[in-house]
Order: structure tokens, then sequence, then C-alpha cells
């Protein structure tokens, strides 16, 4: 019988060290390690592998029979390799080197991969996403993904610091939760269903019942269009809290960037600065419809921003900045009415330069108000009979936001395309690997 106390022995057997824990510290000692081969040199009598595990490379000498059978080894072949740790003697890569004395295959490779893994030979977004796995084996392709996870746990320790508890809703809903025509349609035993937009109905309601909820999760958008910044599943980061006003949201929005920022830049892994000093400029709708106006652009107050407006008021920016108190008629039909203008709303987006990372606002919180804005933006309150129930409950007055993560990570990390920073993207053309 194969006990698990068995198991563990063989492990162990295959690995006993990482590539980090080569140093002075067990200079002449035997360590056992194991890793993707990267690079093979061949010098005649000795060769030199190259070999890469989650924490870096190592170089192992390898002699006489030994350095035979390493030759004939296809690059990235997963082996395990023991030997006695040595000061180098000519690498400039490497103060130490295992002189190998024991090397298990545990898996050739193919010959022919679809990406060089070590990252010379630059591969296109495309080939990078469909071989991720293998492309992951490139540091800076891995590093992004390593940000990602920086970038949840920094955000996930401050929400939780502030009281906010971290909640799950349903994917597969009955009523649309922001309106419009981007939903995609499921077939749900028989009766039509729909794949969640974003969380925002549960988690208004949800603050009647926990005060301060924040939600981490995939939500569905069939968006056609194909740009650097729409996918159709993306990761969002949402919270909502009683007795917040706008500016409660913005300033701990703001909060949340900024520790992020410090987790990732921490570990070197941001290409992005963020002044330490200054506050996120913020600028009303209006002031942006001024600016377009003076650029020449055929605007009025009410019009929604198109990409190219953003582009020509992004161009002035150095980083992040808010634009508030949008038009209600733009905005969905929870967002609270601005109590000086109500033709505007208590509303804000975070943007990067030209692109919108969080929206957010006040939500209305009177029963009879949401229904009527219910009716106004043309959707049937019938079918939010179950959502408009909570509000005779005693909901308290709210607001909360939404943070698209995947093109947060996608500006933190300098990149130009959505589809660099999600290991598996989808768009309208892509629904492999
Ligand atoms: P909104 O629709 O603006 O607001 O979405 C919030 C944020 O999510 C990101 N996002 C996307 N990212 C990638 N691909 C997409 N197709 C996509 N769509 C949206 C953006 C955007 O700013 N319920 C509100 C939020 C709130 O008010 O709390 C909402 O969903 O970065």
């Amino acid at each position: 019988m194969t006990s698990f106390s068995n198991l563990k022995r063989k492990e162990n057997d295959l690995r006993t060290a990482y590539s980090k824990d080569i140093d002075g510290k067990v200079e002449g000692r035997p360590l056992l390690l194991a890793g993707w081969i990267e690079d093979i040199r061949n010098l005649g009598s000795i060769v030199f592998l190259i070999v890469r595990d989650n924490y870096g490379p190592f170089q192992a000498v390898v002699k006489g029979d030994l350095a035979k059978e390493a030759l004939a080894l296809p690059r990235q072949s997963y082996i395990s390799i023991g030997g006695i740790v040595k000061p180098s003697s000519g690498s400039k890569a490497f103060d130490f080197e295992l002189i190998t004395d024991r090397i298990t295959v545990l898996n050739r490779a193919d010959s022919s991969l679809p990406l060089d893994a070590t990252g010379r030979v630059k591969a296109d977004m495309t080939t990078m996403i469909n071989n991720r796995p293998l492309a992951l084996r490139i540091p800076h392709e891995k590093d992004v993904i390593v940000g990602k996870s920086y970038l949840l746990k920094a955000a996930r320790a401050h929400l939780l610091s502030k009281g906010f508890l971290e909640v799950d809703t349903p994917k597969i809903i009955s009523t649309s939760s922001e309106g419009g025509a981007d939903l995609f349609k499921v077939d749900y035993f028989g009766t039509p269903a729909f794949l969640a937009q974003s969380p925002q109905l549960y988690k208004e309601e949800l603050v009647l019942g926990l005060d301060h909820v924040f939600e981490i999760a995939h939500y569905f958008r069939a968006e056609k269009s194909n740009t650097v910044r729409h996918l159709s599943e993306f990761l969002s980061m949402d919270m909502e809290a009683a007795l917040y006003t706008k500016e409660d949201a913005m300033a701990l929005l703001e909060e949340i960037v900024r520790k992020i920022y410090e987790e990732i830049s921490s570990r070197g892994l941001v290409a992005i600065r963020i002044d330490e000093e200054a506050e996120f400029p913020r600028y009303s709708y209006r002031e942006l419809i001024e600016f377009l106006k003076s650029r020449g652009y055929e605007i009025k107050v009410g019009d929604d921003l198109t990409t190219e407006h953003l582009r020509e008021f992004g161009k002035e920016q150095d980083g992040f900045y808010f634009i508030v108190n949008w038009p209600l008629s733009i905005k969905p039909f929870y967002t609270m009415p601005s109590p000086q203008d109500k033709l505007f709303s208590e509303s804000f987006d975070l943007m990067h330069k030209d692109v919108e990372i969080a929206s957010g606002g006040q939500r209305i919180h009177d029963k009879n108000m949401l229904k009527q804005r219910i009716i106004e933006c043309g959707l049937n309150p019938n079918d939010f009979e179950q959502h408009l129930r909570v509000f005779g409950w005693g909901m308290p007055p709210h607001s909360g936001w939404g943070v698209g993560v995947d093109r947060l990570l996608m500006r933190l990390m300098g990149k130009e395309n959505i589809r660099d920073v999600v290991l598996y993207p989808r768009d309208a053309k892509r629904l492999v690997p």
C-alpha cells in the first residue's frame, strides 16, 4: 500500500532545494533540485546546463557519460538534478554552480516548442496567448501574473482592514444589472437567463445585511468591439458601503490604488510611477466638455465621451485622475441624481490617461425613486420586483465602485493591451485556449 509518507519521501528524492538556496552557505554540500533545462552549452569534455525552477535559473556542470545524456535532452525537459555546490569557475552570471552527479529525466519536452521560453526570440501576443503556460517561463511574462496576485492581496488586505466583508454573488442571473445590449444569454433548463455583467444589484442588496461588502470575480460582457481594453470576460473588484458618499468611495478607491502600487512596486514589478504627495486630480464632466470644445470638438453637455475624446484629454494627464458628476442620462438607473442639479449625477470614473479603470458613485436608496428611474431608463419595473422589495426593508444610503482589475494591472505594468495581462483572454474572436 502506498502511504502518504511514502509519497512524501519519493517527492523529496527528487528535490531537496531550490535555485534560491544555492549560495556560499551550502558550498561543498550535496543538493537535489528540479527544473526545466533552459540552455545547454557544450564545451566538448564538459557541458553546462542552465536549469530554471520557480525561483530562477542555476548552472549545473556535467561531465563524462552524464554529459552525453544531457546533450541528448531537448530544452525545457523537466529534470531532477543532484550534485555538489561549488564556487563557479568562469561564469559571470552565477557565483555558485552544481557539480552534477545525478540527472533524472522526469519528462522529456517536445524537440520543437511553439515559442522560445527564454524570451530571447520575441513571440507576438497571439503566440503568447496560445501557449500561455510555456510563455510564463519567460520571467517578465510571469511577473505580470505575479503582479496580479499581489495586486489582489493588497486590495483584499486593505478592504478587510477597513471592515469590509468579502462576498460572492451569482453569475447566472435573470435580469440585466447594468442595462444595455451586451448581455450573454444562456439557456437555463429551458428558461432564458444571462451571465452577470457585474454584481451591482446583489452588492447593493447586501449592504442592507452586511453594511460594507466587496467581491472580486469574473463578469461577462458581450463586447463585439475589438479594442485593447475590452474583453468578454473580465475580472472586477467591486465594493459597496452603507453611509458612504461619492467622496468617501473615491477616497477609498484612491487609497486602494496606492496600496496596490506600494505592494507591487516594493517587489519591483511596476512600470509606472505614482506621485506619493499629490492627490489624484478631479475634473467635472462639464470641465471636460469645455476642454473638448476649446480643442474644436463638436460636443455638448449631455453627450457621452468617446474613446477619441478621452484620448484627447488623456494626453494632458500624467496618470490617474477622476471625472466626476456625469450626466444622469448616460449612467445606469441605480445612479443617484445630484441634489443641486438633477440632470447630473453623484457618479465618477477613475481614469488612467485615456483608459477608464473604474466607475462608481452614490446609488438611489429610495424605493419609489429607484422604480421611477427604472421606468425612465426604458426598463420594466416588473423585472426588478425582487430587487425593489429589498429597498423597502430599511436600505441605508450607500455608495460603491467597480474596478476593472485587468485594466488597472495593464496600466501599472505599462502594457498596451489587456490581453497581455490576462492568462486566457476571452473576446469576440477567441474562446480557446
Ligand atoms: P462599468 O460598466 O463601468 O461599471 O464597469 C466597471 C469597470 O469594469 C471594467 N470593465 C471592463 N474591463 C474589461 N473588459 C470589459 N468589457 C469591461 N467592461 C467594464 C472597466 C470599468 O471601469 N456596476 C458598475 C460599477 C459600480 O458603479 O460599482 C459597473 O459595472 O474598468
